[in-house]
């Protein structure tokens, strides 16, 4: 891997190929960490200002009905760049990184995949949670740089007893001084150069990830007083089992009980929004470099985020839950042959992403890929899918996403099942009812069979023997 001061720009086309057909097209992939839908675009929070985003998802294809595979960082990550769930891999959590998975050592991640067939990969920010080391150090060409934290001195709101993670508010001054603007003004110096053949560039930003610092001209958006808030009734709680409602008791989100007791939803939910309207400001420096760059319109890009993010619904902050808030994700892909406009509501999972670049840009079929190819549906949005998207948070719990519903069976055999054409907002668990029990059966069929065993790294094995939570957000 080489770091960007060494970014052998000599990559000047020393050949021009024969025909211009047998150029393979760029691919711009953008991650944004823990972005749910809380897009113009997908219409999460309609108050939410992302005008770079809304304007790529204008001249794409959005997905508005894509999840992850895992809604928690790594493992999501994982995921996409493996092409495979969880099932197969054997990350529920945060904890193992690619490399020291070992179903996954003889699979090539994404970048590898393009690297083998003529790319030049290059990559910055979060794009593997753990980054690209050890044995897959290789399959990036060109580093961008990794995190930038940037954070004040003292904490700014940080209620007693909460994690050092969970601070927000307005800081530092200005744009340039935050990690992901730097990020975006790298990407967009790359874009400017030639090079000779064609390129894989990953940039993944980190917010809105916590701590939810952003400049304060990101806070002015919205009025912390006024913003509307979440649906979150106490009533919705009651036809739920039990299951992931702790979930928080032991990740290092807060409750909601406490968020309320310290009076801090309003500035948590104001801080969220600022920071995604400045992660938006970000992508939007990358996508401008891309507009006037000579790779304008000889490039994929696709936009996702890792998952989704709870504001306080189900009383719940953050993720790995199996409800919409968690495993819902902007999903956008845009560029040479996708026609602008027209939503696909059909089921995507993240895992798509793989085969999906794969078909789009004729590289060989990759066998070990268990996602499927969207390209049918970036041809033509209404084109039908029978395949759900399948999430899956620790071991043995799943949900399965189909156009119109929402199925969770959990470990122990609980159940929840939405209508989503009539309760957007699951509220209503029909699981019990037995008038959807045809329905359930029906979906229950998808349900991973043979799930591969979690696989925790030893570290962690002795991070737990220790008592210490693994759980890092
Ligand atoms: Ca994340
Ligand atoms: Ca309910």
């Amino acid at each position: 891997m080489k770091p960007f001061s060494f970014l052998l720009f000599s990559f000047a086309l020393s050949f021009a190929p024969l025909h211009s057909e047998e150029v393979k097209p760029n691919v711009l992939m953008i991650s944004i960490d823990d972005l749910n839908d809380w897009t113009g675009f997908l219409g999460g929070y309609p108050e939410v200002h992302t005008p770079h985003l809304d304007e790529l998802a204008r001249q794409g294809r959005i997905f508005s009905n894509a999840h992850c595979a895992i809604p928690v960082c790594s493992s999501s990550r994982v995921s996409v760049m493996s092409g495979l769930p969880a099932t197969t891999h054997g990350s529920y959590e945060i904890g193992p990184a690619y490399q020291e998975l070992p179903a996954l050592e003889e699979v090539p991640t994404l970048q590898r995949y393009f690297k083998d067939h003529g790319y030049v990969t290059l990559s910055g920010g979060k794009v593997l949670h753990h980054g690209f080391r050890g044995r897959i150090a290789d399959d990036i060409d060109v580093d961008l740089g990794g995190r930038k934290k940037t954070r004040p001195k003292e904490m700014i709101h940080l209620p007693k007893g909460w994690s050092k993670a969970w601070d927000w508010g307005q800081f530092p001054k200005n744009d340039t001084e935050m990690g992901d603007h730097q990020l975006a003004l790298s990407a967009a110096e790359v874009l400017e150069k030639d090079f000779d053949q064609p390129f894989f560039l990953s940039v993944g930003f980190f917010r809105p990830h916590v701590p939810l610092y952003a400049p304060p001209k990101w806070f002015d958006l919205y009025d912390v007083d006024t913003l509307p808030l979440p649906k979150s009734p106490e009533s919705d709680l009651a036809d739920l089992p039990m299951n992931f409602r702790t979930i928080n008791d032991y990740a290092l989100a807060p409750t909601h009980a406490k968020v309320l007791e310290t009076g801090s939803q309003r500035g948590l939910t104001q801080a969220y929004l600022a920071s995604i309207s400045f992660v938006d400001h970000c992508v939007g420096i990358v996508l401008d470099a891309l507009e006037k760059s000579p790779h304008a319109d000889n490039t994929v890009i696709v936009l996702w985020s890792d998952h989704g993010f709870h504001l306080g619904e189900k009383h719940h902050w953050a993720k790995r839950t199996l409800w919409e808030e968690s495993t819902r994700v902007p999903l956008l892909f845009a560029g040479p042959g996708i026609d602008p406009g027209e939503t696909c509501v059909e089921p995507a999972s993240l895992i798509d992403i793989f085969p999906t670049l794969v078909e789009l840009c004729e590289l060989p079929k990759n066998s070990l890929l268990e996602g499927i190819s969207l390209v049918p549906q970036l041809e033509d949005p209404k084109t039908p899918r029978e395949h759900p998207a399948i999430t899956s948070s620790y071991f043995g719990n799943h949900a399965i996403r189909t156009r119109d519903w929402r199925y969770i069976r959990y470990a122990d055999g609980a159940e929840e099942l939405y209508d989503h054409r009539v309760d957007p907002d699951e509220f209503t668990n029909l699981a019990k009812d037995p008038e959807h029990e045809v329905i359930k059966q029906r979906l229950a069929k998808w349900l991973p069979k043979n799930a591969a065993p979690e696989f925790k790294p030893v570290r962690q094995r002795e991070q737990v023997r220790g008592g210490v939570i693994p759980a890092t957000e």
